[in-house]
């Protein structure tokens, strides 16, 4: 029997039995099989947290006791930190080792909201009258629909899990069907530390199947959602009927700017791992080059050279430096993403194809690629492939690589290279992503709030906001001396 599905405190199995293989990315051997919830087991779910939210089993708990149960799943999570990198790095086909930093990230998440939910948030408002007390005091938002993609399966899960349970909602989660199992062991944690039973939920499945009611169902207060632009528009129409909030975050096709005076060898450097750590399967991923021109030969011969020697293979290649795509359809998306960039002018300087060595012949392997002679009227400049593939176009003003910076309907990140620091900071502060690193690209805290200006999504994750979001504000102004209010006449019986 195969109960993966944890519903108001119970281990169980799909309502029809239903079963789902996941595949190694690596070699499509079956890694796991693990319950496929169907439409009536999410409406279980929903429903067990609905009732556990409102009986106040949980959000009867202060911020302190809430903390405390979360700092002790983050002990536990380290605890097991080694056995859930395993599980993650068998779903994802990432090596353990990128596994183990990502645990240990998820680790780190939880322990910044049980550090946050200590902090004092309500706070008095001075209204002016020494009779009248007002008090804004924050409240747990209800029941939340918590979506995660494949490619940081636990972590962009962790992103939402912890915050929730600081702030006292109930919930349902949801990992992507293609790298469920990491979410199965937090859940047994989250259930060993303790949490009230029905307060956390497990749901997996397509969102196909089991989406619909996780969006739309009117006991839903709110989605939080990491994953693809499409399934984020879906989840907003279907917010619309309920008014229903949204948290969403949805990747990024994100500039990295180098100026003619940077760190040029740290530049390049920097550039490589932004482009393609993680096979480029990651939403803040440098993707876009914008060089300016007196070095741009310089400069991506060097990238080029260094795209071309990094060393594919699997979880457990130690010579490895990073692993396959997710699936066969994602490859299969990049390789046309590569085929149309070249159709529509670019200039293919190395990868382009899968990779031909025997070792990867079963699994999702493409090459590292780099499309020069690239421009913003370019589809290729404009989407997300999510693949190990950078695009290369030139400026030669400051305002140009600005405008280059900011030609996107996505802002997410971005990077800015220059050993001008007045340079820098005015780029830094003219691009309009929600990130921005300067001489430097990708890294991230948790006490740092992580979101999207214009489509990459609404609301913000981790730093304070990332709490704030699954808060309600309530303000409650106490009249300490009442008296007639004395608007309307009162004109007796006449
Ligand atoms: O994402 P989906 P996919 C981007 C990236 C990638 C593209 C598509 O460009 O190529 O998205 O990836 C669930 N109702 N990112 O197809 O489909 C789904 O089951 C409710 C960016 O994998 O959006 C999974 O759990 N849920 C990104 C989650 O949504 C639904 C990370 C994400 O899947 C649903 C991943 C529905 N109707 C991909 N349809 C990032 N921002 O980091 C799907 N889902």
């Amino acid at each position: 029997m195969v109960a993966t599905l944890y519903i108001d405190g119970a281990w169980r199995q799909a309502s029809d039995g239903g079963v789902h293989d996941v595949h190694s990315p690596h070699d499509q051997s079956v890694v796991a099989t693990v319950s496929q919830a169907t439409q009536a087991d999410v409406l279980a779910a929903i429903t067990a947290a609905r009732a556990s939210f409102d009986s106040g089993v949980f959000t009867s708990w202060s911020f302190a006791e809430r903390s405390a149960l979360v700092a002790k799943i983050a002990d536990l999570l380290e605890r097991d930190l080694k056995a859930i990198a395993k599980k993650e790095s068998d779903d994802t086909g990432k090596r353990i080792i990128e596994a183990e930093y990502d645990i240990a990230d998820v680790v780190a998440t939880f322990r910044h909201f049980a550090a946050l939910g200590l902090k004092q948030h309500d706070r008095s408002v001075d209204v002016g009258l020494d009779h009248v007390t007002s008090k804004i005091v924050h409240e747990p938002l209800g029941v939340v629909s918590l979506i995660g993609p494949w490619n940081y399966p636990l972590l962009q899960i962790a992103w939402k899990v912890a915050p929730a349970l600081v702030a006292g909602c109930s919930f349902i989660v949801k990992p992507s069907e293609l790298t469920p199992q990491s979410a199965i062991a937090l859940m047994h944690l989250i259930e060993e530390a303790g949490t009230p039973k029905g307060v956390a939920n497990l749901i997996l499945g397509p969102g196909s199947v089991v989406g619909t009611p996780l969006i739309s169902d009117s006991r839903v207060d709110m989605v939080s959602f990491t994953g693809g632009l499409n399934t984020g528009q879906t989840i907003m129409k279907a917010a619309v009927e309920h008014v229903r909030r949204l948290a969403l975050e949805l990747g990024g096709k994100n500039p990295h700017i180098i100026f003619a005076d940077a760190d040029i060898d740290a530049a390049i450097d920097n550039a490589v791992t932004a482009a393609f750590l993680h096979s480029g399967q990651v939403c803040s991923a440098g993707t876009r080059l914008i060089v300016q021109r007196s070095i741009h030969d310089k400069v991506v011969k060097s990238i080029v050279r260094r795209a071309g020697q990094i060393r594919l293979g699997g979880p457990s290649d130690l010579t490895a430096e990073t692993g396959p795509l997710i699936s066969k359809s994602h490859l299969e998306g990049v390789s046309k993403y590569v085929e149309k960039g070249v159709a529509e002018g670019a200039t293919l300087l190395v990868g382009g194809k899968r990779s031909e060595d025997p070792a990867h012949a079963n699994g999702w392997y493409y090459l590292p690629t780099v499309l020069d002679n690239c421009n913003t009227k370019m589809f290729c400049v404009q989407e997300e492939s999510f693949g190990p593939v950078m695009t290369v176009e030139v400026f030669d003003t400051e305002q140009e690589a600005i405008a280059l910076g900011n030609d996107t309907v996505f802002g997410l990140s971005g990077g800015v290279w220059s050993t001008d620091s007045a340079k820098a900071a005015r780029v830094a502060s003219a691009l309009r992503h929600g990130t921005i690193w300067v001489n430097d690209f990708g890294p991230y805290r948790p006490q740092a709030e992580w979101g999207g200006y214009k489509q990459s999504g609404i609301g913000r994750e981790l730093g304070e906001h990332g709490l704030g979001e699954y808060l309600e504000i309530k303000h409650i102004w106490t009249n300490n001396s009442p008296s007639k209010s004395g608007w309307f006449s009162d004109r007796g019986d006449e």
